[in-house]
């Protein structure tokens, strides 16, 4: 299927949830080249997708694998998907966000040396992490947090305009650490990367220091939930999805309410409200909005630790006009 495709350019976009892959690939896609056409392939491990969506809302070319991690996923949907996009779409460039609480040695081994060897040429693997998580051991003892920086060749600080100089010195701490040495080490704010960085080399030598550390979970792509709930455990997180039947909308003052109060590690929606669509991004209990033009219908993703029990779709349903 992909014999004539050559050496594409190939990047992961790599680092823990929340950190602010979407938004430096939002970035990207600005940066292109005008007569480049790339493609973005996103797993996320929630079952309802929702940067899929945020990106197609920027008009990128977009396919996304939900429900699970993409090194959980790897076989069977995994090569279809990106078969299909190469395929359809012949990109200049493909980049890959795997979710953010995934382990990347899988993802990387298929990309370099299974089926896609010819018509991949992966170039540098980009981590993003935010230093003020760097103080938290629930995040520096996370094996996959760990090995996403090991396997990282640039390595990125964002969200610097919340980092503090503690924070900042444990970056480079840890940056300064890593052998083989990073390609690269810088910092930036709102995912901003420079577009050169893409085609750094790939090392070959780093090594995962936990390298069989993530047991399956199971794959199972949800497209068709109609406010029915999902979840997908693992990793001392739970995720939470719904999707609501077309036509629902929200009270958007309630709703705002209720997902400012949630004790939700990550908040991913697209909503249908009384003041119109919204996409809205929420982590570190921060609450990021923007409107969009419309979308098929709306949905939510929440991830919580796993001791965070809540009652969330009574709740949500709550808010529902009409
Ligand atoms: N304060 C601050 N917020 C940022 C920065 N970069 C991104 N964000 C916000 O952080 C939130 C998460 O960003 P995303 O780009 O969705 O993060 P992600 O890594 O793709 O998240 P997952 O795919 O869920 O793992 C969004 O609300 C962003 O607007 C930054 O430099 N500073
Ligand atoms: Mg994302």
């Amino acid at each position: 299927m992909t014999e004539q495709l050559r050496n594409i350019p190939t990047n992961l976009i790599m680092g823990f949830l929340g950190v602010g892959k979407t938004t430096a690939i939002l970035d990207l896609l600005k940066q292109k080249p005008e007569n480049e056409s790339w493609a973005v392939l996103v797993n996320e491990f929630g079952k309802v997708g929702i940067d899929g969506a945020i990106f197609s809302a920027a008009g990128a070319t977009v396919k996304e694998i939900a429900g699970g991690c993409l090194c959980c996923a790897l076989s069977v949907p995994f090569q279809v998907t990106i078969n299909r996009l190469l395929k359809d779409v012949r990109p200049d460039r493909l980049l890959i966000e795997p979710t953010g609480l995934g382990h990347p040695k899988k993802v990387l081994d298929m990309l370099v040396s299974g089926p896609f060897q010819e018509a991949l040429d992966v170039r540098a693997s980009i981590c993003l992490v935010d230093p003020e998580k760097l103080k938290d051991q629930r995040y520096t003892g996370h094996e996959n947090f760990i090995d996403q920086i090991a396997l990282s060749d640039v390595l990125v600080a964002n969200k610097m305009d919340r980092a503090d100089s503690v924070a900042i010195q444990l970056f480079h701490q840890w940056a300064a650490s890593s052998h083989p040495e990073k390609a690269l080490i810088a910092q930036t704010t709102q995912g901003q990367l420079d577009i050169t960085w893409l085609d750094l080399n790939r090392s070959a030598n780093r090594k995962a220091a936990f390298p069989d550390r993530h047991k399956d979970i199971q794959f199972a792509p949800v497209d068709h939930l109609h406010g029915q709930l999902n979840n997908n455990a693992d990793d001392g997180y739970q995720s939470f999805g719904y999707v609501f039947p077309e036509g629902s909308c929200f009270d958007y003052a309630q709703l705002n309410a209720l997902l400012g109060q949630l004790k939700a590690e990550r908040i991913k929606g697209i909503f249908c409200t009384n003041q119109g669509w919204f996409i809205i991004n929420s982590a570190d209990g921060v609450m990021n909005k923007f409107a969009i033009s419309s979308a098929l219908s709306s949905r939510v993703e929440i991830i919580m630790q796993k001791n965070e029990a809540q009652d969330i779709a009574v709740s949500l349903n709550q808010c529902l006009l009409g």
